[in-house]
């Protein structure tokens, strides 16, 4: 089963695109002002604040001071560096910050079971009607356990969603119990055959380990009834909250075992390099970006693309 495989529409990696324009205006503007023509010498200095270019476009200091570091080295013997050599380097280099592409969403249980998590308000429900979408245009079934129980109203959102998706929803009225509706969800999915079962879960503050808590618990359920299960844990990061989703997202990391990031509303950022920090810092792939509010603003990451949409 491989969900992602029949038809990535060609629009997907544009959105992509279109989701970092602001991020790319704001760059290139600057390291046109900077830099200068193709052919124009780079001194140190300028080097130096390139990288302090780059921190402004929220790369994080240590992957800005690596990023001009190689590209330093880089220059080494050909002193001085061309302006045009900088930028070529500056590129490669921030493709090597990914993992190589070669990632499909290869499903073998079934149903699939997917846990998303992350902080208050980063997008969680949002990315589950839209991963549900993205399956449901694949022609796989999919079934959403509303297991984040603390908020009244994330059962209306989901609801709203899953009747745009052709989901089936699993929730329990005035339930407590997020494991409880999970277990629900899994026994449904199992008996009505579903190729994919995606959990929501409730914001949660890393500082309240109880809620960790309740996450592991949860995983503990899936796999208990699925075998293998979970096997995506989805972490949603939220690109507008820049470094500071960055120091959220360890705890989640060390706690659960995350199998990839979704970065959400890219859109809504001119400091899209917050994208590069999660993958060299984070070291676990980024596998989808949300690029807007609707159902289909939901794109495959692909570092290719991601590079030449803010340099380019
Ligand atoms: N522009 C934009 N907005 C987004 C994106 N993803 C989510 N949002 C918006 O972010 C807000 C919060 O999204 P939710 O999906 O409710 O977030 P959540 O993590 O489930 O929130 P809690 O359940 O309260 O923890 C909503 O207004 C969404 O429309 C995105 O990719 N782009
Ligand atoms: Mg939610």
């Amino acid at each position: 089963m491989n969900p992602s495989k029949p038809k990535e529409r060609p629009g997907y990696f544009g959105r992509l695109k279109r989701a970092l324009q602001s991020t790319r205006r704001e760059l290139s503007r600057r390291m046109n002002e900077l830099l200068g023509p193709r052919e124009s010498p780079i001194s140190p200095e300028q080097l130096e604040e390139l990288e302090y270019l780059l921190i402004g476009a929220d790369l994080g200091v240590e992957t800005s001071e690596s990023l001009v570091a190689k590209i330093r080295q880089g220059g080494r013997g050909k002193r001085p560096i061309s302006s045009g050599q900088a930028r070529k380097l500056l590129a490669s280099e921030l493709l090597e910050l990914f993992e190589a592409p070669g990632w499909r969403e290869e499903w073998v249980a079934k149903p699939h079971v997917v846990l998303v998590v992350g902080v208050n308000g980063v997008g969680k429900t949002t990315t589950i009607g839209k991963l549900a979408h993205r399956y449901a245009r694949a022609g796989k079934s999919a079934i959403v356990s509303a297991s984040d129980t603390f908020r009244a109203a994330a059962v209306e959102q989901l609801s709203v969603w899953c009747r745009r998706s052709r989901a089936e929803l699993i929730m329990q009225r005035g339930g407590t119990d997020p494991a409880a509706v999970l277990h629900d969800a899994l026994q449904a999915a199992k008996a009505r055959n579903k190729d994919v079962l995606l959990a929501d879960t409730a914001g949660r503050l890393h500082t309240k380990r109880n809620l960790m808590e309740e996450v592991k618990k949860m995983a503990r359920v899936a796999g208990r009834l699925v075998p293998g299960a979970p096997h995506d844990v989805y972490l949603v990061l939220d690109a507008t909250t820049g470094q500071n989703g960055l120091i959220q997202a360890r705890e989640f990391l060390t706690t659960l075992g995350v199998t990839g990031i979704v970065v959400t509303k890219l859109d809504g950022t001119a400091k899209g390099g917050i994208v590069a920090a999660i993958a060299s810092q984070l070291k676990i792939p980024i596998r989808f970006v949300g690029t807007g509010e609707g159902l289909d603003d939901l794109a495959p990451f692909d570092r290719q693309t991601f590079v030449d949409s803010i340099l380019g």
